[in-house]
């Protein structure tokens, strides 16, 4: 008791001296902003989707869920190639499909027989989930789990007990296969199905049925770092195609009460987001490697290539969102030869293009400062905590980049120091040419992480002139490849 007191008493004068020491003012945020955790997931920037269940052994997409539970039989199950390849190939994090729109679940849940447990797979021993969450923790990469809330197999689905079963098998979920970083909502509802043999089409009401704040708390109790996904968020809203294509503007900001969960035409809005939104929900490019979620035989020579890749990662990261890549693995149980080709030439030509960075020991100039430790040179330090800032009560601002020498430039990246806010509505880049500067290119929002590319040219110094923003621009770094 006595050493938390004096512990205490000297965090207190501690932080009291520090505060009189250091009266430095930082810019004041503009809102929304997100939160810590959401701020930590904008870091992750990409991860991988893995769909597997009944649909990988009929060769559908949707299963009707009337699927036996014992054509789930991998011939040659290797978990550990699956989490391994998406290691290499540098993504952060993985999201599995516990349950599809089938039904079938991917562990023994203890309220259905519709599962894994029902499968010859390690004779009705194996666990999916558990597999993939512990090699998750084997490879240091983040858990997330996607629950079909849309259940083609289950009798009660569209009534009450119902979303009783779908909580029930999240509070499994959370209880053993924990930390779970995101938790995937599907927008897909309501259809035709199984449900139990009734053999029907059957209708929920998207906005009421599954009263998603109930089930959010309850996540929340069991996870309270858990990110929400979903078209209406609350943490993370889709992009509104699956084309992996964010809006070329790209607000991170949109308001939560103008959506909810498969609500129909609102994809425009998903994919830009909103200027004036007054809630921090930013968007997640997801899109899969294949035509389809699911591995089909017939389409392994459709597999993305690794430029085709590159193309959707300049339209997602590269436009400040995640982008969360999808990896389905084949009726072996394995990430096809074909899919891990791609995966790996894809990661090298990403460590290729974005290795030498030419703003390292630029020169910087900027034409304002909010205070002195707000300075240009917090640019290119490589540090994404420490910004820039311009001079309070301004919208617009010019960086300056000698590089030194003359140098072949493709791509400019630019990053707002986020936790302010998101403030940049357009800018311009422009090269040194000719003993004048030629404008390369004009865009609009920034957010995260903006990569512009540019026509490959040989150039001495680049300017970046923010034209519009909501407020004083604050910038963490600028990188030139
Ligand atoms: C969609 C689903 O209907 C697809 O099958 C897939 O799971 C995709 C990620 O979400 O809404
Ligand atoms: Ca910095």
């Amino acid at each position: 008791m006595k050493l938390f007191k004096i512990t205490l008493t000297a965090l207190v004068f501690s932080s009291l001296f520090s505060c009189k020491t250091s009266q430095i003012k930082s810019p004041a945020p503009i809102y929304p902003i997100p939160t810590t955790d959401q701020l930590a997931w904008h870091e992750l920037e990409t991860y991988a989707f893995i769909h597997f269940t009944t649909n990988t052994f009929t060769g559908k997409e949707w299963g009707y869920g009337d699927e036996s539970p014992s054509i789930v039989n991998p011939t040659d199950m290797n978990v550990d190639q699956w989490v391994k390849t998406i290691k290499d190939a540098g993504l952060k994090a993985v999201i599995l499909t516990c349950k599809h729109h089938d039904g079938f679940v991917l562990w023994p849940s203890k309220y259905t027989d519709h599962s894994i447990a029902a499968s010859p797979y390690k004779n009705g021993k194996g666990d999916i989930v558990k597999e993939v969450s512990e090699a998750c923790k084997k490879y240091s990469l983040k858990f997330g789990v996607y629950l079909s809330p849309w259940d083609r197999n289950r009798a009660d689905y569209g009534s009450p007990s119902y979303v009783e079963y779908y909580r029930n098998q999240l509070k499994e979920l959370f209880a053993a296969y924990g930390p779970i970083f995101e938790m995937w909502f599907d927008g897909a509802n309501g259809g035709d199905g199984y449900y139990g043999g009734s053999k029907e089409k059957r209708k929920i009401n998207g906005r009421s049925y599954y009263d998603w704040p109930k089930t959010i708390e309850l996540v929340r109790d069991l996870e309270p770092k858990i990110l929400f996904f979903s078209d209406a968020g609350p943490e993370i809203r889709w992009v509104g195609n699956e084309r992996g294509v964010a809006g070329r503007t790209n607000w991170n900001s949109i308001s939560r009460d103008t959506l909810y969960a498969g609500k129909a035409g609102i994809e425009g809005l998903l994919n830009t987001g909103h200027e004036k939104g007054k809630d921090w929900v930013p968007a997640e490019v997801d899109v899969s490697i294949r035509p389809g979620w699911f591995y089909h035989k017939e389409e392994d020579d459709k597999v993305k290539t690794p430029e085709k890749l590159f193309e959707i990662y300049m339209t997602s990261v590269g436009r400040g969102s995640n982008l969360l890549l999808n990896i389905p693995p084949d009726r072996r149980g394995q990430v096809h030869e074909n899919d891990v080709k791609s995966l790996l030439e894809w990661r090298k030509m990403l460590n290729e293009k974005f290795s030498n960075n030419l703003a390292a020991n630029a020169k910087v100039t900027v034409n304002s400062i909010f205070n002195k430790n707000t300075k240009a040179q917090n640019l290119c330090d490589g540090d994404t905590k420490t910004y820039w800032a311009a001079a309070e009560n301004t919208n617009s601002a010019v960086v300056e980049l000698d590089l030194g020498k003359t140098q072949v430039v493709n791509f400019v990246e630019i990053q707002e120091y986020i936790a302010l806010g998101q403030r940049v509505k357009s800018f311009a880049l422009d090269v040194w040419k000719n003993n004048e500067w030629k404008q390369v290119a004009q865009e609009t929002t920034i957010g995260y992480k903006r990569i512009v590319e540019i026509e490959k040219t040989q150039t001495s110094k680049i300017r970046i002139r923010i034209l519009d923003a909501k407020a004083a621009v604050v910038l963490s770094e600028v990188k030139v490849w």
